[in-house]
């Protein structure tokens, strides 16, 4: 966007002319406004500042702040305006954000190995809302597991145009992993990421020399345990996932424990 309004000078007079000349030359131009992002500032007078922002999901590349900058008659900013790119990855822990695919929605480059980590506060759990989704179906996949890397149990690998509306972790970490083949590349995926009170109780565990009965661990909800053939439970047997003392969920008692009766 360069352009000048000089008008034409042959029609003017010489007072004319230098006055146009001024007016152009005391200015930077209009550095426009990043795509996938936002500016604050119009003024373009030397000394004076644009800031940038990009929109969520997007990481800011160069600086968020500009200045006019006058060097003899040349009138630039310094340094260049700033662009907005969805990139390869990185570390999330803020309370909410966006995941996007790389070059998100241009279609994202083959042979990419891109992996995000989510992590939030340790009393929450972590909402993944699917607000696109679109990939080479078979050769391209997005793989997500529950916890910090890709060692931690897998909930699933989605690809093609199959991706569920929501995932809702159970512990305060996601892992995703974005994997493009050779050739072939779609739009890709926005994904909305919220932290959310944990409603749940942590894994209880086992006991020795016992079993548990009952695999849900939501508010309300019961575990039983038994002993082991001649072994007998000592303490209640069922605990109960309720709202403890500090407003988070907790289980009601302690574990109860399976003593050998040939200690008794
Ligand atoms: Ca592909």
């Amino acid at each position: 966007m360069c352009s000048s309004n000089m008008g034409e000078p042959e029609e003017r007079g010489m007072h004319t002319i230098l006055d146009a000349q001024a007016s152009v030359a005391s200015t930077c131009n209009d550095p426009g406004t990043p795509q996938n992002g936002s500016r604050y500032g119009d003024s373009r007078e030397p000394g004076d500042t644009i800031t940038f922002q990009c929109d969520p999901g997007y990481q800011l590349q160069g600086q968020d702040k500009i200045t006019c900058v006058q060097l003899n008659n040349r009138f630039f900013w310094q340094p260049d305006a700033p662009t907005c790119i969805a990139a390869c990855g990185g570390n999330l822990s803020g309370p909410a954000g966006v995941i996007l695919s790389p070059n998100y929605p241009q279609p994202y480059p083959p042979g990419k190995e891109c992996d995000w980590k989510i992590k939030v506060n340790p009393d929450f759990v972590i909402a993944l809302i699917f607000k696109s989704f679109n990939m080479e179906p078979s050769y391209d996949f997005l793989h997500i597991y529950e916890g910090e890397d890709s060692n931690s149990p897998l909930i699933g690998s989605f690809q093609g145009s199959q991706a569920p509306e929501r995932i809702e972790s159970s512990g305060n970490s996601l892992f995703l992993a974005f994997r493009s083949d050779a050739s072939v590349g779609m739009s890709g995926f926005a994904i909305e990421y919220k932290e959310k009170p944990r409603e749940a109780c942590f894994d209880p565990g086992n006991i020795m020399n016992g079993t548990r009965i009952g695999a849900d661990f939501k508010l309300g909800s019961s575990i039983t345990y038994q002993c082991d053939s001649g072994y007998k439970i000592i303490d209640p047997s069922t605990i109960t996932c309720v709202i403890g003392a500090d407003g988070k969920p907790a289980w009601n008692r302690v574990l109860p424990s399976c003593n050998g009766m040939y200690w008794i």
